[in-house]
């Protein structure tokens, strides 16, 4: 059986990006030993509100269910919980160079946003994420396309493990999707939609279908008002046919067919917004069932309780590699 790993941060409401680029796929691994985290350890990398990083990590917790995730198919549960996590951290961090930190895409853009006080913890992020992923001996990891470099140096990070002490960790690829491996704001079609940048260029998992229509009829095209996916010289348009393809089923191709003689982008967008509105009102609906219900907890509590017996057993096998352990 192949072993999946994945997680997303409550670091803001999740967007459609997340589900397209990531829980999308989650769902497609539920025969394999699949293991879905909430990563709340790597919310804290920019400063959060305690109320709401509560609040957001039981939300995530809960659309992770109404997105099709089935508890007894597949471990859920919450990072800090499986300390194991944060230690394993530590050694891969310790294993990791300022320089290749300091290289990543990510933290650049993140960094240059909070200027001077940047938390040491934004920089230890990457790190951090490959001991989530190695702890369970990962094939694969379901993700966007945004985190194809953190996988990339989590595969160095393994590497380097296993030739100073010993073959130890499995060397995980990444598994992204065929259609909106980045789904860019409906505002600036340059930039990636992303829950903690929300404004009206993103569309939330819980947008109501009036504010999914209003987003979608706003969001910025061209003037050529002629379809065809142009990433470069139509961005805006390209991403909506992304979008447009990964919830259908059809290809770019097949929608540029479909309106070959619709004058405009207008019946494209009310078709798209229906499409998306239609993809969210099952998970909203089964969201606010969990949300009302009281089983979230056990399901949880239980994840992590499956989860730690995997993990303690590879910190170990790592902790004895490196001469952590007392005894081998
Ligand atoms: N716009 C996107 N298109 C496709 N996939 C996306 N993902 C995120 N944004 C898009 C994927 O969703 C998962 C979420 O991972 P995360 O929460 O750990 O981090 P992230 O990639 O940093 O996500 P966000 O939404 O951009 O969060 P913030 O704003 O807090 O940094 C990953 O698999 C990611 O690829």
């Amino acid at each position: 059986m192949t072993v999946i790993f994945s997680g997303i941060k409550p670091s803001g409401e999740l967007t459609l990006g997340n589900y397209l680029g990531a829980m999308a796929q989650f769902i497609t691994y539920q025969e394999e030993e699949a293991y879905f985290c909430i990563v709340n350890q790597h919310a804290i990398t920019v400063p959060q509100e305690a109320v709401e990083l509560r609040l957001r990590t039981r939300s995530l917790a809960a659309l992770y269910l109404a997105s099709g995730l089935d508890p007894q198919k597949v471990t859920i549960f919450i990072q800090s919980e499986v300390p194991a996590h944060a230690q394993l951290a530590w050694i891969m961090m310790s294993l990791s160079q300022m320089g290749e930190l300091e290289r990543m895409t990510q933290y650049k853009e993140k960094a240059g946003n909070l200027h001077e006080s940047i938390p040491a913890g934004l920089l230890m992020y990457p790190p951090f994420m490959a001991a989530d992923i190695l702890l369970y001996q990962a094939d694969a990891v379901p993700v966007g396309d945004d985190q194809q470099q953190h996988l990339e140096l989590t595969r160095t990070l393994a590497q380097r493990f296993n030739y100073r002490f010993g073959e130890t960790f499995k060397l995980p690829v990444a598994a992204t999707a065929k259609e909106a491996t980045r789904v860019m704001s409906l505002q600036d079609p340059l930039k990636k939609m992303s829950k903690s940048a929300e404004d009206s260029g993103t569309i939330l998992l819980l947008d109501s279908p009036a504010v999914v229509t209003k987003k979608i009829k706003r969001a910025v095209t061209d003037s050529e008002n002629k379809l065809y996916y142009d990433l470069v010289n139509k961005p805006g348009i390209s991403n909506l046919l992304s979008i447009y393809a990964a919830i259908s089923g059809l290809s770019v191709m097949e929608i540029e067919l479909k309106y070959q003689e619709v004058q405009g982008y207008g019946q494209f967008k009310v078709d798209l917004a229906a499409l998306v509105v239609g993809l969210l009102a099952p998970i909203q609906a089964h969201y606010e069932r969990i949300m009302a219900g009281s089983e979230l907890d056990d399901i949880l509590s239980a994840g992590a309780q499956r989860a730690a017996l995997v993990a303690n057993k590879n910190l170990l096998r790592a902790e004895e590699a490196m001469g952590l352990a007392r005894h081998k």
